[in-house]
């Protein structure tokens, strides 16, 4: 399978500019950062991009209550974005913003075509209405009594006691949660994308092999209960584009943030003009786009994209790659609940390979919910990190530095367990390209625990002078499955891969697993990673 040359583009979903990173977003950029770094270390050509989702309500209102100008709070929280991901080293070709030109001009051509080939329709609906900020309410910003089980403070569009959707006019004693008012109900006219012709074309589409069995039957659900018409106008005030030849109408935040997939993409090109654009975008383009999303917003990934997509020949995605929510000791992170950790606190406290590895172990190509406790994240890292990776090559070393000049011996003393380590790499490029990230580690830690058995059986500790030769051959084991098992963490744990690199003097490349390192000089074995302090489960109190 897949040995050919491959192009492919990948991408995160995109991060609202109303907020910072927290640890949820950075597991997802962090699943998708590992499975590209996989993918560029065995030579393919792949591009990362993500992007801030900068239209909406809540950044209008937001920025308002700073006092700033929505541009102004999009740029700040942006260039946050980008440092924060970085310190994860996340590793973007591109991040962009949906307030650019790219978005503007390409939602532009994309409307014109839905209205082209007639999948625009317009309706008047009543809606409710602030009158005392002077704007029509979204869903999210009305509260109420839930009509079915009568529990308080509900959202305008579902019930988390009882789980029942309904219509924002169904609520019992609706309230605008902006100005704490009750809402008039008012008319307006709205344009809607007629999803309904796409079922056929979607029913097919999803079991074409892009989608997860669970993400699938979660679809079927949707495309049984019959699709609606999709609402892409938002009345004015908004912060977002406007709708041409529309008075005070914009479009939906939820249209503009897809395509800022490809506006991220085609600002890439912009600066790199080796990259061309059309060849990832066309209809039957050959080359691999890969979405990475959490499960609360399939619907819009598997349904309206590709109908999206189909009905203005772009291509469509060869797979949505979803992942479960992050809950900490339980909890469910969410926003809107205020249980939430941001990254740069994150950072702040602990190194970027920890959470990545931590994460890796967790990680699996299902949409299961990711726990995460701090306790289990200190062991495991202190475990496997430090006392069974690091260790196995500062115990290597430390003869090699004292004996040998630092060189390697020119034979290996076990080469039926370096070419178990070789066979194993098959099966860990297995897992990397299904997404299967725990799996790895498992491997990875089961090949570190045959490899310091097999030091401390030989015992390199008690050989004689006479037998150093031995001694020298053993070390040298002990150097090549610690490079083998750093080539296959590399995507994981980049960190410290590169402070490996150094120490050995070497790349870590994929094609070189096959091949022992022999003679070679290396560096004085310094501290490559510092073992985390159980105190700090008490400093942090979470
Ligand atoms: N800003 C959105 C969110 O839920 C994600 C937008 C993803 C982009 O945080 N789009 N699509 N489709
Ligand atoms: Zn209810």
């Amino acid at each position: 399978m897949h040995s050919k040359y491959r192009k492919i583009l990948v991408t995160c979903a995109l991060p609202y500019a109303n907020g910072p990173i927290h640890i949820g977003h950075m597991l997802e950029h962090i699943q998708a950062d590992i499975w590209v770094r996989y993918q560029r270390m065995r030579n393919h050509e792949v591009w990362f991009i993500s992007s801030d989702d900068a239209h909406g309500t809540a950044i209008m209102l937001k920025s308002e209550k700073l006092g700033i100008k929505p541009v102004q709070l999009i740029k700040k929280i942006r260039e946050e974005h980008i440092i924060d991901f970085s310190k994860f080293n996340i590793s973007h070709d591109n991040y962009h913003s949906t307030h650019c030109r790219e978005n503007f001009f390409l939602l532009r051509k994309i409307f014109s075509s839905l209205v082209k080939n007639k999948l625009i329709d317009e309706k008047k609906i009543s809606q409710f209405y602030d009158n005392v900020k002077k704007i029509f309410l979204p869903d999210r910003f009305i509260k109420g009594i839930c009509p079915f089980c009568y529990a308080k403070n509900q959202n305008g569009d579902n019930c988390e006691v009882c789980g029942s959707i309904y219509e924002p006019t169904d609520l019992i004693d609706p309230l605008s949660v902006i100005s704490n008012t009750t809402p008039i109900l008012k008319n307006t006219t709205h344009l809607y994308f007629n999803l309904p012709v796409f079922t056929k074309m979607l029913k097919i589409w999803i079991k074409s092999g892009v989608l997860e069995k669970s993400v699938i039957k979660k679809t079927e659900e949707w495309l049984k209960s019959g699709l609606k018409s999709w609402g892409i106008s938002r009345d004015g005030p908004y912060f977002g584009f406007k709708i041409p030849k529309f008075f005070n109408k914009y479009f939906y935040v939820w249209l503009d943030a897809p395509i800022g997939y490809i506006s991220a993409f085609k600002n890439l090109c912009n600066k790199n003009k080796k990259i061309n654009f059309s060849e990832f975008w066309k209809k039957d383009s050959e080359c691999e786009l890969y979405h990475f999303i959490g499960k609360d917003i399939i619907y819009f990934h598997t349904l309206f994209w590709p109908a999206i997509l189909e009905a203005a020949s772009f291509r469509k995605p060869n797979g949505i790659f979803v992942h479960g929510h992050l809950t900490i000791n339980g909890l469910k992170l969410s926003k809107s609940r205020g249980i939430l950790i941001t990254a740069s606190d994150w950072i702040k406290n602990f190194d970027s390979d920890s959470l990545r590895y931590y994460y890796a172990s967790k990680l699996n190509n299902n949409i299961h919910d990711i726990e995460i406790n701090l306790q289990d994240f200190i062991q495991k890292i202190n475990t496997d990190i430090v006392n069974k990776l690091v260790n196995l090559a500062s115990r290597s070393s430390s003869f090699i530095h004292k004996f040998f000049d630092s060189y390697l011996s020119s034979s290996l003393d076990n080469l039926d367990l370096y070419n178990h380590f070789v066979d194993i790499s098959t099966k860990i490029s297995n897992f990397f390209e299904n997404r299967e990230f725990s799996a790895i580690i498992r491997e990875c830690v089961k090949l570190l625990d045959l490899a310091n058995q097999y030091i401390n059986k030989q015992q390199p500790w008690k050989i004689k002078k006479e037998n150093f030769n031995k001694l020298h051959m053993i070390c040298t084991m002990g150097i090549n499955l610690f490079r083998l098992v750093m080539i296959f963490l590399k995507p994981i744990i980049p960190d410290l891969a590169r402070k490996t690199e150094f120490f050995l003097l070497i790349n870590l490349t994929w094609e070189s697993i096959k091949k022992p390192l022999l003679s070679h000089k290396i560096k004085k074995f310094s501290k490559l990673y510092n073992r985390i302090n159980t105190d700090i489960i008490e400093k942090l109190s979470i």
